[in-house]
């Protein structure tokens, strides 16, 4: 199924959703609820590269080929669910990080008549993956293990924020200390959770020590894009402008920076002093200086060296059937503007 087909199934889930979550309501509550739901979906969800629910969905048809149209609607239904939780972690991350745009368009919580409201609509949308699961799975002998693989994605990727916003300042910023985080906040529900859905709904539980290896270096690769995006991407493109510089997040550009500065109290000492304010200025100069340690060659060279280790570790994965659909995920990473 390919991402038209996918978006084309937006209207039914968004319709199934609401009547689950209004289903004891009167009607003015309803419609109200509904339209509330309609107007967080239209501006979180779509318009999103659903690259999740599209790795669900292509692991799902590798692994069962011949899979009937009800079964794939069940594969496309754990697509939104991924979606919502991707949607319902993103309006929290911008709260937390002062994001101001994603995708191009203002973060939900900065709507005049959203704020802090938003906080709501995020368990809203908790609420609608665990709604949409029941509705489909309850009487399904996969009620528990999707269950279970959707509260340990959950739980691990809230426990990755919260080391997330723990980290401040260049002492924080450490390679250890981002793998740490990165494997909690990203690789699980980006690429992880998918596929583990996927080998759920396969009956192929036996292959998710493989998958959670592969996936957690797959998150790696796709974070320090996103990291190095954020501080020299083109917020035109990429839909977001950075906040890390100004927040004083630890992330791959950042770590690499510090660990480059290790020997030059001097530099380390100016470059502290302009990361972690909010300040344009600082944020500016802060980036000049990782670009005179040539963070961004650093970087192309890092992209290119992971890419070929993430190709070599596909080729020697032992599900075959998975084989092409990771390869379709890291090319689609590989050298990604956004
Ligand atoms: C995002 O990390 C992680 C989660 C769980 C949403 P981030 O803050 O780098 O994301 P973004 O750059 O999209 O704000
Ligand atoms: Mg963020
Ligand atoms: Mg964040
Ligand atoms: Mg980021």
């Amino acid at each position: 199924m390919n991402r038209e087909r996918f978006v084309q199934t937006f209207g039914t889930l968004r319709r199934l959703l609401s009547n689950c979550l209004t289903s004891t309501m009167n009607e003015t509550d309803a419609q109200y609820c509904t339209s509330r739901i309609n107007k967080l979906f239209a501006h979180t969800i779509e318009g999103g590269k659903h690259e999740r629910a599209l790795l669900l969905i292509g692991a799902y048809s590798a692994l069962q080929p011949a899979s009937s149209e009800a079964q794939m609607m069940r594969a496309v239904r754990l697509g939104w669910t991924i979606e919502m939780m991707q949607s319902h972690f993103l309006i929290a991350d911008d709260i937390v990080d002062g994001g101001r745009t994603r995708r191009g368009r203002p973060c939900w919580h900065t709507l005049p008549d959203i704020g802090l409201g938003a906080v709501n609509d995020a368990l809203l949308l908790e609420c609608g993956i665990d709604a949409i699961v029941a509705d489909e799975f309850a009487t399904d002998h996969r009620f528990g293990a999707l269950t279970l693989a959707l509260q340990q994605t959950k739980q691990q990727t809230v426990m990755g924020q919260t080391l997330d916003n723990a980290t401040r300042g260049l002492a924080d910023c450490t390679a250890v200390r981002y793998g740490e985080i990165v494997s909690r906040k990203t690789s699980h529900y980006t690429f992880f959770a998918p596929v583990q859905l996927a080998l759920i709904l396969a009956d192929r539980l036996d292959a998710f020590d493989p998958t959670r290896r592969l996936c957690n270096d797959l998150g790696y690769y796709f974070q320090a894009q996103d990291d190095y995006l954020d501080c020299f991407g083109d917020p035109a493109v990429t839909g977001k402008v950075g906040t890390d510089i100004e927040e004083g997040k630890c992330t791959w550009a950042t770590f690499t920076t510090a660990a480059l500065l290790s020997n030059d109290k001097a530099k380390r000492a100016e470059f502290e002093s302009n990361f972690g304010i909010t300040d344009a200025t600082a944020a500016q100069r802060a980036k000049q200086m990782m670009r005179d340690l040539n963070i961004p060659e650093l970087y192309r060279n890092f992209q290119s060296a992971q890419y070929s280790k993430l190709c070599q570790q596909i080729d020697a994965f032992p599900v075959l059937a998975l084989r092409p659909v990771f390869r379709t995920a890291v090319d689609s990473l590989h050298n990604r503007q956004k």
